[in-house]
């Protein structure tokens, strides 16, 4: 397929825009000599440097509680976008209309997001990286992986129920990690809160500024349209009539005294009166204090019924920052002999070195082919096709020859990358989650985390002769990180641990799909998993009086396995010299 049909007809590849003036980031802030690209082929010669490539770069990913709408809203991105020509209903029947994120199997028939999924399009001189997260908590750990290879995020809200707990937790790595947000209020569409209460809940709830870009007139069978703050733009609803197959366009913006014939009585003059004191009891839009984190852009709508999506589109390009800087270390891959001592710096996405890490390994994208691709996030440089790059951690290197990047549901062969971008490199295990990847194999980025389970199981395969298999499928799910394994240093059992009960439904159902494995979970002993750090000589002390309780994770690192919370506490207290840790950093 060429370029023009996986992005879809409409849409102009030429590269027709220099970069839009950044307030935040200038040219300034990208060092690094200017160069022109040869033309990638079928598109006009690219005149833009390596800097505005980076500039012009929005990544970004949708997070929220469960059922918000983050899948839904990602297809009408796409559709805004041009990239996709319709979007397919989540939880719909029938293959033709599915949506482009959820792809696994499970996530289609239960209709909800088990892992978070990269899609890349062009619009507006703009290359867009967007990431669909799953909501629910028991996936919490893939979210929070992705979030790392953000640079802005969408905070969805369901207008009938605001911030819930999991919009919370998210929210609150996002402040973390300083990441700027942009509100989408979604499902105007069904009866909302009270539009001030749901402002007055980000503002009072998440201590952040509340700046309304829009107003909604009304929700769910009143919802008339909404109004932009400032202009006094009215955009009108159009609701889909009983029996109509597809919904209709939405009629095009007039200014709000003009727009009496959407209106009951009564509601037009109602709507102006609360726009008075909406403009003076909220922040108006302030891109620093965005950037910063004080401030969120509020905008609505409805993902579903694709109201409001055009105007969150043209916000995440105009607002949302381009690749950001990213701390790193200058270090010599280890047993490198006399390897100076690493030196922390940061990376400018626009200085020449082709820098990353992997936040996220995915196999088997495609039943037929048995992959396995490490989601490879670039923060530096301009990245072409066949490139070796090298492993800083590990110190071996690779030569990229079929990178991939995700237009909506099809692949294509990435023939360039730059800053902020995220391509699919295809291989056989050399690349793992927190591999820091670069030309010279001396960046390294700061690893990702892995979290210690709540619940540990033993699994078994029905069938004995396959006992064989398990061992490989199981590495493969926990390198992606589905569950993680460990493996006890006494005896043959596989120890699965996992956040949550679903994602030991997910993995049975992968092992049984993929695999051919039929598996059987059964109780441990074991309620907690603590790796373990200290002087050799101590954790070896350690690990010897309690061998029966130890294991080793996928990357070989000692686990001990306590059989209640209690009896960690106590070996905690009895082994003050060993670091007992819930966390270990990966890469
Ligand atoms: N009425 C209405 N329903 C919506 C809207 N957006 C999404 N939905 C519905 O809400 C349900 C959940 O939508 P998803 O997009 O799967 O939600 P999600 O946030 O991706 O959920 P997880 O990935 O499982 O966390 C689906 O039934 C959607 O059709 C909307 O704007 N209006
Ligand atoms: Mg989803």
């Amino acid at each position: 397929m060429t370029p023009k049909a996986a992005f879809g007809e409409g849409l102009s590849l030429v590269y027709r825009r220099t970069i839009d003036d950044e307030p935040a980031l200038r040219e300034r802030d990208f060092p690094g000599p200017s160069r022109y690209l040869a033309p990638p082929t079928g598109m006009t010669m690219s005149k833009l440097t390596l800097a505005e490539e980076a500039l012009r770069r929005r990544t970004f990913a949708i997070i929220a509680h469960p059922d918000a709408g983050k899948t839904t809203l990602t297809e009408h991105i796409l559709l805004s976008g041009g990239a996709i020509r319709a979007a397919g209903a989540v939880r719909a029947r029938g293959e033709n209309r599915r949506t482009r994120s959820d792809w696994m199997k499970i996530e289609k028939e239960r209709g909800i997001s088990v892992s978070a999924s990269v899609m890349t399009f062009e619009h507006d001189g703009k290359m867009f990286n967007l990431l669909d997260t799953p909501g629910h908590e028991d996936f919490s750990e893939d979210t929070y992986r992705t979030l790392t290879a953000a640079d802005c995020a969408i905070m969805v809200l369901d207008a009938a129920k605001g911030i819930e707990p999991q919009t919370l937790k998210l929210f609150e790595v996002c402040r973390l990690r300083d990441i700027p947000i942009i509100t989408f209020i979604n499902k105007l569409d069904r009866e909302a809160q009270d539009p001030m209460a749901l402002l007055d809940d980000i503002a009072s709830r998440l201590q952040l500024d509340p700046a309304p870009i829009w107003w909604p007139a009304e929700s769910g069978n009143r919802l008339r349209g909404m109004v932009e703050l400032g202009t006094g733009r009215f955009q009108p609803y159009a609701r889909k009539a009983a029996g109509e197959a597809e919904d209709p366009d939405h009629p095009a913006p007039l200014p709000l005294e003009d727009a009496a014939r959407y209106f009951e009585a009564g509601e037009q003059e109602a709507l102006t009166e609360a726009l008075e004191l909406v403009e003076g009891g909220y922040p108006s839009f302030n891109r620093q204090s965005f950037l910063e984190g004080h401030l969120t852009p509020v905008l609505w709508g409805s993902a579903l019924r694709h109201f409001g999506i055009d105007q969150l589109l043209a916000a995440i390009g105009e607002w949302a920052p381009p690749p950001k800087v990213l701390k790193a270390q200058k270090a010599a891959p280890p047993e490198t002999r006399n390897a100076p001592e690493p030196v922390d710096m940061a990376v400018q996405p626009g200085s020449d070195e082709v820098t990353g890490f992997v936040f996220k390994v995915q196999a088997n994208m495609d039943p037929n082919h048995r992959d396995r691709i490490a989601m490879f996030r670039m923060a530096s440089g301009s990245f072409k096709r066949g490139m070796k790059l090298k492993v800083q951690n590990t110190g071996k290197s690779l030569s990229v020859n079929a990178p991939i990047m995700f237009f909506a549901s099809d692949r294509e062969l990435a023939e360039d990358a730059y800053a902020g971008d995220v391509i699919g490199i295809p291989n056989h295990g050399v690349l793992r989650v927190g591999d820091s990847l670069s030309e010279s194999g001396m960046i390294r980025f700061a690893g990702l985390p892995n979290f210690a389970p709540e619940i540990l199981q033993r699994v078994r395969v029905k069938d004995p002769l396959k006992a064989k298999h398990l061992k490989k499928a199981l590495d493969g799910l926990a390198e992606e990180g589905v569950t993680q394994l460990f493996r006890p240093e006494i005896g043959a059992d596989f120890i699965v641990g996992a956040v949550g009960q679903l994602q030991f439904e997910v993995m049975a159902d992968r092992l049984g799909e993929e695999y051919g494995l039929e598996v059987i979970f059964e109780p441990s002993p074991y309620a907690e998993a603590r790796w373990i750090d200290g002087t050799p000589a101590d954790v070896e002390d350690f690990m010897g009086k309690y061998r029966g309780q130890m294991a080793r994770d996928i990357d070989q690192a000692p686990v001990f396995l306590a059989k209640s919370s209690w009896e960690t506490g106590y070996v905690m207290e009895r082994y003050p010299k060993v670091a007992f840790t819930k966390t270990r950093e990966r890469g």
